[in-house]
């Protein structure tokens, strides 16, 4: 069919459907908004609600929030203080989106204090959007990034010599293994923007990577309609593209709670076994609405300075 006849039709079945995509955002001077995974999103926002205030912009922002994350030696699930694979080897993954479609993503990470950094050099200075591993780290190295000694926190250390003893892999719901940042960040203009960053899950295999740093998997910005991102087990996001599932149900009149809700409710379809583990989604329209849903009681976020838990499919 030709483009333009074929491109007629959708839209024609769209509205026969009910189903018109969203305008652009109206207001322009709105409160600005950041929300983020789980209680360490407290710090995170007030960084990027920081950046925002004083003039920097949405992208800055969402780096500057999960870069205290990063930072944190007392995370046990983000930055280089994270629970390692089952080798005993902490791995890092991060990925930043803006709202206008530019993208970057880094993982399977050694030694990289600020993944998300390295992330958004990946969007700023490559015509990439994704590097991994020895190649990644060269990359950063090369564009002036120290590459530190890949020691285990001492925490970190003993949690893994205790399951080494048993090698039981089973994913926690909500503990340590669940708690990755993801934060998007909307600025009064209704630019939007969301990074994501992660060790990701404990004990997994050497060189395995989750959703945290897949565009479209653990996160998707679109400023013509908003943003999501999720926690959780990784394999079941990525298996749903739970991320593009929400922004796409708000794209086509669904609120951000709806949106949320669907994303989980497609992890449930597909999962028999979704009763066993966690996954926590956050989303967010370009007018400045939330929403928030989980799949087990127990996730929490932060908006703005305020924490909440989200309600969950799992009652
Ligand atoms: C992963 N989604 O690697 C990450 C783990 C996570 O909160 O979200 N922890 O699968």
């Amino acid at each position: 069919m030709h483009r333009r006849s074929f491109l007629a039709t959708s839209v024609g079945v769209a509205a026969l459907a009910g189903e018109l995509p969203r305008a652009l955002a109206a207001a322009d001077d709105a409160e600005p908004l950041v929300i983020s995974t789980w209680d360490h999103g407290i710090a995170a926002n007030a960084a990027a609600l920081k950046t925002l205030a004083s003039g920097g912009s949405v992208v800055d922002a969402v780096e500057h929030g999960v870069m205290v994350t990063e930072a944190d030696p007392t995370n046990l699930s983000v930055g280089l203080s994270g629970l390692p694979d089952r080798d005993g080897v902490v791995t890092l993954d991060a990925c930043i989106m803006a709202g206008d479609g530019r993208a970057g993503s880094a993982c399977f990470l050694q030694g990289i204090k600020h993944p998300i950094s390295l992330a958004r050099m990946v969007m700023d200075k490559t015509p990439h959007v994704m590097i991994v591993g020895a190649g990644a780290e060269r990359f950063a190295r090369e564009n002036g990034m120290k590459q530190l000694p890949n020691d285990l926190s001492e925490a970190a250390r003993k949690a893994w010599q205790q399951w080494v003893k048993e090698k039981n892999y089973k994913p926690v719901i909500n503990i340590e293994n669940h708690d990755t940042i993801g934060l998007l960040a909307r600025d009064s203009r209704g630019r939007m923007a969301g990074a994501c960053t992660t060790s990701g899950l404990a004990y997994k295999i050497h060189g395995r990577v989750g959703d945290s740093p897949i565009i479209g998997a653990g996160l998707f910005v679109d400023d013509e309609v908003g943003g999501a991102t999720c926690t959780g087990l990784g394999e079941s996001v990525i298996r749903t593209g739970a991320s593009t599932v929400a922004v796409e149900r708000m794209r086509y009149g669904a609120t951000p709670q709806e949106a949320c809700e669907e994303a989980i409710r497609r992890i449930v379809k597909k999962h028999a076994n979704w009763k066993e583990f966690q996954v926590g989604i956050l989303a967010v329209d370009n007018n400045g609405r939330h929403g928030a849903y989980a799949l087990q009681k127990g996730f929490t976020y932060a908006l703005n300075n305020e924490l909440k838990t989200a309600e969950a499919y799992g009652g």
